[in-house]
């Protein structure tokens, strides 16, 4: 007989699992000066030469703001119970403190919560992806320490405003890719070099406040979840034969692995500060996508370099490829490693590039084979996985790729200026395999 990772595990969820989809305000919103909106990093970075593919910035993007019942009507055709989103900071505080509170902003908000609760569709909320108002980068951004205060108050604008009709809080959206990509390679916006370390040790340390604030002031009347989103792929050596592979593998999964990275500083939280942020989570929010292979090198990166298997099966990304048992493997070192948290996926998906094909059969493999994962992970191996989110409801501005990588179970065709939504083929294969619970048949 096949091993269990070959064959196809017949199974199901549990009815309470949430099945979503994703996206974030920046990559679908547009609008990027409507209404009193403040400009945010990547309004700036994206209107800076050479720093997005093709030129592309997201000042229409899918114009979302403007879309919601477009959007709304293609979440019902998935039959997802949930919806995620994210709140862009400049657009409900244009210059990032709760000084000034631009109405017109949190409006939109208003309005995408009425549409998905006349949906029947649990909305699930980011708080921080990616989109710093540029008024607080000017002030060094996650650089500078009194950004945690600026986020505690900007969460406090959304407990209060939002929290009666929010029951599913994410605070920060993959602080490792803020902190090495925004602030360490400047690869992404702000573009800064060299700062990750102090940036993660702010970020670690706001969203640890808000979790306290929501914890303190409003878990008792509004009774949802709040959490951090955190990003990783699997690791396998690169030559199992090899110690020093299989040890740069295990550093990779490693929180402690900067401490094997000798050309920055590391700043250190006293006992104070680690007794406030121990335990800030009500489940374990992850987002994944592909595995890596790990070798050792002496400089940069923790260590660890990583490269693919050249038989893995590409996609329009050259960091992801289809790689479906690792998700199983992830999920259960998440389980062993940290006490068998309830987790949440929050993203999953893969990319398309070049000419449009709606018959998009690599997703509906990718979906089907990862979700399969995640079922033998829950059935097989006792992980206690509550939530599945595909990335992404609809192709959008893939950041520094600007639109030229697709992740979407809808294509948006951005030569027709009403932008419609058209459903990809894996849209119905998504919807089918939400109504029977992740049951393949
Ligand atoms: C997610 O990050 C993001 O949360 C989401 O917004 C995004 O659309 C989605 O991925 C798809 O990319 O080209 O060398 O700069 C997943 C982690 C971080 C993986 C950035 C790709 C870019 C590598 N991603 N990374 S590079």
């Amino acid at each position: 007989p096949l091993p269990d990772d070959e064959k196809t595990l017949y199974g199901q969820f549990p009815k309470t699992f949430k099945w979503s989809t994703a996206s974030a305000a920046y990559q679908i919103e547009g609008s990027w000066r409507a209404h009193g909106k403040g400009l945010s990093i990547w309004d700036k970075f994206a209107h800076t030469p050479l720093r997005v593919s093709n030129s592309d910035n997201a000042d229409i993007a899918c114009d979302s703001y403007n879309k919601i019942d477009k959007d709304v009507e293609v979440l019902k055709r998935l039959k997802v119970s949930h919806y995620r989103f994210s709140v862009s900071w400049p657009r409900v505080l244009p210059d990032g403190t709760n000084n000034h509170i631009n109405e017109a902003g949190l409006n939109y908000y208003h309005r995408l919560l009425d549409a998905l609760e006349a949906a029947n569709i649990q909305p699930q909320v980011t708080l921080y992806h990616w989109d710093l108002p540029l008024a607080l980068q000017k002030v060094g951004g996650w650089e500078n320490e009194t950004i945690v205060h600026r986020f505690r108050d900007y969460a406090d604008v959304l407990f209060s405003r939002l929290g009666s009709r929010v029951k599913f809080w994410i605070t920060l959206n993959e602080p490792y890719i803020v902190a090495n990509l925004g602030y360490g390679y400047g690869t992404f916006a702000p573009g800064i070099v060299g700062k990750q370390y102090i940036a993660a040790h702010n970020l670690i340390k706001a969203h640890a406040e808000a979790w306290h604030l929501y914890n303190d002031k409003y878990r008792a009347t509004q009774g949802g979840l709040i959490s951090i989103t955190i990003n990783s792929d699997w690791v396998e050596p690169r030559s199992p034969y090899k110690q020093e592979d299989v040890d740069a593998a295990k550093r990779y999964l490693q929180v402690d692995r900067c401490k094997h990275q000798k050309s920055f500083p590391l700043p250190e939280f006293t006992p104070e500060e680690i007794k406030r942020i121990n335990g800030t989570h009500d489940y374990f929010g992850f987002n994944h996508y592909t595995t890596v292979l790990s070798f050792p090198v002496d400089l940069g990166n923790q260590g660890t370099g990583t490269t693919h298997d050249r038989t893995w099966i590409e996609s329009g990304s050259f960091w992801l490829k289809i790689t479906p048992f690792g998700f199983r493997k992830i999920l259960k070192f998440i389980k062993d490693e940290y006490g068998n948290p309830p987790v949440y996926v929050t993203e999953n998906g893969i990319s398309e590039r070049g000419a449009v094909d709606l018959n998009d059969i690599h997703r509906t493999h990718y979906y089907e084979n990862y979700i399969n994962q995640a079922l033998k992970a829950h059935v097989l191996d006792g992980v206690d996985l509550r939530g599945y989110t595909a990335w992404s409801l609809m192709d959008n501005f893939e950041w520094a790729a600007g639109y030229s990588e697709r992740f979407g179970l809808f294509f948006v065709n951005r030569s027709n200026p009403t932008l419609p939504r058209i459903p990809k083929n894996s849209a119905s294969r998504y919807a089918s395999i939400i109504t029977c619970n992740a049951h393949l048949l």
